[in-house]
C-alpha cells in the first residue's frame, strides 16, 4: 500500500520547501517508498475529516492502512523504522540518531521558531525591535553549540541518518535570516543535506504543487 501524507495546497513559502511535508517528503524519497499526497487549503485544515487526523488543524500527516500519524518527527522516525537507509543497525548508533532527532526538534527548532515569528509575526510591534537581538542570539548560541560538535565531519554521528535528515530541515528556516552563514561547517553541512539527490526530489515534488497552483 502507498502511505498518503497532506501538504498545503498553496504554500506560504512560495515553493522553497520549508514547510514541514518537506521532511517527510525527503523521508520517503531517501528509503525509495512511493507516495501520494493530499492537498489542503487552509479552510480544510481546519473541518471536521482532517482534525480527525490531526487534533490541531495542521500539515503533515501520513496514513499507511490502517496507521495515522501526525507530527513531522514522528512519521519520519516512524518511516525510518520501517525501511532500512536512515535509521543505524547498531542498537547504540541507532539510539543516537533518534537523540538527534529529538535535538534538532526541541533544542535547536525551538530558538528559531521564536526568530521566525519574531520576523514574519511581531515585526509590527513596538518591541520587536528591541527584543530582536536576544532572540538571534538564542539562535547563535543553539548554532554555535552545534557547529562545535559537527567539527568537521560531514554528517552528526557517522552516516547520514534521520537525525540529520531531521537537522538540516530545521536549520533550513534560518537561510533566509543570514545567521546560519555566521558558521561555514553549519551551511556547508545544510548544502551537504540539500545535495542529495532524495532531498532534490522531494524539494522538486513540493516545488511542483506550488507552480501548478499558481499557474493552474
Ligand atoms: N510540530 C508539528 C510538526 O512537526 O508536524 C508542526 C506542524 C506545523 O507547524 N505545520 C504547519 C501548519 O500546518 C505547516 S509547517 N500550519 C498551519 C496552521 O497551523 O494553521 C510550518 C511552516 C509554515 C509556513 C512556512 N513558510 O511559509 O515558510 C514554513 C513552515
Amino acid at each position: 500500500m502507498i502511505p498518503t501524507i497532506t501538504a498545503f495546497e498553496r504554500s506560504p513559502d512560495g515553493g522553497k520547501g520549508l514547510a514541514r511535508d518537506m521532511r517527510v517528503r525527503w523521508a520517503l524519497e531517501e528509503v525509495g517508498q512511493p507516495y501520494d499526497v493530499r492537498l489542503l487549503s487552509f479552510e480544510a485544515m481546519k473541518q471536521g475529516a482532517h482534525l480527525a487526523l490531526h487534533p490541531f488543524g495542521q500539515i503533515p500527516t501520513y496514513e499507511d492502512g490502517d496507521l495515522a500519524l501526525f507530527e513531522s518527527g514522528a512519521i519520519v522516525l516512524h518511516i525510518a523504522g520501517r525501511h532500512a537507509g536512515l535509521l543505524p543497525a547498531d542498537a547504540n548508533a541507532r539510539a543516537r540518531a533518534i537523540m538527534w532527532m529529538f535535538a534538532a526538534v526541541n533544542t535547536v527548532e525551538a530558538p528559531i521558531l521564536e526568530l521566525v515569528s519574531a520576523r514574519l509575526l511581531e515585526s509590527d510591534k513596538s518591541w520587536t525591535k528591541e527584543r530582536m537581538p536576544l532572540v538571534e542570539d538564542r539562535v547563535r548560541d543553539r548554532l554555535k553549540q552545534l557547529s562545535a560538535r559537527l567539527g568537521d565531519a560531514d554528517w552528526l554521528d557517522g552516516a547520514f541518518s534521520a537525525g540529520d535528515l531531521m537537522m538540516v530541515a530545521v536549520l533550513l528556516r534560518l537561510r533566509a535570516s543570514g545567521l546560519l552563514d555566521e558558521y561555514p561547517n553549519l551551511s556547508a553541512y545544510v548544502a551537504r543535506g540539500e545535495a542529495r539527490p532524495a532531498y532534490k526530489r522531494a524539494f522538486d515534488a513540493q516545488l511542483a504543487v506550488f507552480t501548478a497552483a499558481s499557474t493552474g
